[in-house]
């Protein structure tokens, strides 16, 4: 019997962002030069696929430091960032810690810093509860930062008289939800310092680009990654505010209700920027199996960031 044609649109930019690929090199890297146990606070990154390999190769997964036990094994921090009091815990109990926090997540972190320094409070837009947005609020005393989820919570914003107000957000929002949170704020508070450039970071920004570009265009969108991945959720809800009618984030194959994707013709395909392009390959396997697939690939973006590993894992400089 002969498959029905299914045209497939792959969003790119797609998965792997350059703060991911230098966090999963980290731990490799750190198997390899000090061999197991190497432990990662935290998943390195949120997905289960690529924690689970990890795991294989003698990576030890904790929630806390306290978890570490006392000795040489190197500890990584992921890449959502953590508050001071860790890497200050770290070195209080001599332990090997290695940062493997994204660079532009730092950025966030040290423009908090300078801001609270001159005498700013800082108001950073995010969502309560994500481990980025916990090491984000703990680079600064309790109080120095607000969070601001909603309209709601700038409406109920009530800074002291005088006081200079400047903003963070987390890296993975949604550009069109934080654009309006900020005029919100703007709007409120004329005076408010913003970040000199946006704190969204270009892999989220460029995936968001892509799936607003193809979602018009098909009759599905598959979003490949973890349901804990923010900038994955983010591309689920631009796929669904484009009009897309079947949007499902998914981990792997095995998770696709085949039902649903009954009468389709054509199927729009992207990855957040922690899932692995293999777990892309296996879901169009997956599709090849049922359908006659025609893929093509929609760019919408180029790229070309690379950030290089956390110094303690760099090779020594030649000569
Ligand atoms: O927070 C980050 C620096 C993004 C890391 C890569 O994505 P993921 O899915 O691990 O994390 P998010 O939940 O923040 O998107
Ligand atoms: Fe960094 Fe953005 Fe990736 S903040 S880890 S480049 S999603």
């Amino acid at each position: 019997m002969s498959k029905p044609p299914l045209d497939v649109l792959l969003c790119a930019p797609r998965g792997f962002c350059a703060g991911v690929v230098r966090a999963i090199d980290a731990v490799e890297k750190a198997l390899e030069v000090y061999g197991p146990p190497v432990y990662v606070r935290h998943e390195i990154v949120h997905n289960r696929y690529v924690v689970d390999s990890l795991r294989r190769k003698g990576a030890v997964f904790v929630a806390e430091l306290d978890e570490v036990p006392p000795g040489d094994a190197p500890v990584i921090f992921s890449a959502h960032g953590v508050p001071k009091s860790v890497p200050q815990e770290a070195l209080h109990r001599r332990l090997f810690a290695i940062d493997a926090t994204c660079p532009l997540v730092t950025k966030v972190h040290r423009e908090a810093e300078i801001h609270h320094k001159r005498g700013r409070h800082v108001l950073l837009i995010g969502h309560a509860g994500h481990p980025e947005v916990v090491g984000t609020m703990g680079q600064l005393p309790p109080g120095a930062i607000t969070l601001v989820e909603t309209l709601a919570d700038v409406g109920r914003l009530l800074p002291a008289p005088g006081q200079e107000l400047a903003y963070v957000t987390q890296t993975t929002l949604s550009v069109e939800d934080t654009a309006v949170l900020v005029a919100a704020l703007k709007a409120r508070f004329p005076g408010i310092i913003s970040p000199h450039k946006e704190d969204i970071c270009y892999a989220t920004t460029n995936r968001q680009g892509a799936v607003k570009h193809v979602a018009p265009l098909v009759d599905a969108m598959i979003v490949v990654g973890s349901n804990n991945s923010s900038n994955s959720q983010r591309l689920r809800e631009v796929a669904e505010r484009e009009g897309c009618p079947l949007v499902r984030l998914i981990l792997r194959a095995s998770d696709i209700n085949w039902d649903e994707f009954d009468d389709i013709r054509c199927l729009g395909v992207t990855a957040g920027a922690s899932a692995p392009e293999v777990l892309v390959e296996e879901i169009l396997d997956a599709f090849a199996e049922r359908y006659d697939i025609r893929v093509e690939s929609v760019s919408t973006a180029d790229e070309s960031v690379f950030f290089p590993l956390p110094r303690e894992l760099r090779e020594p400089a030649a000569g």
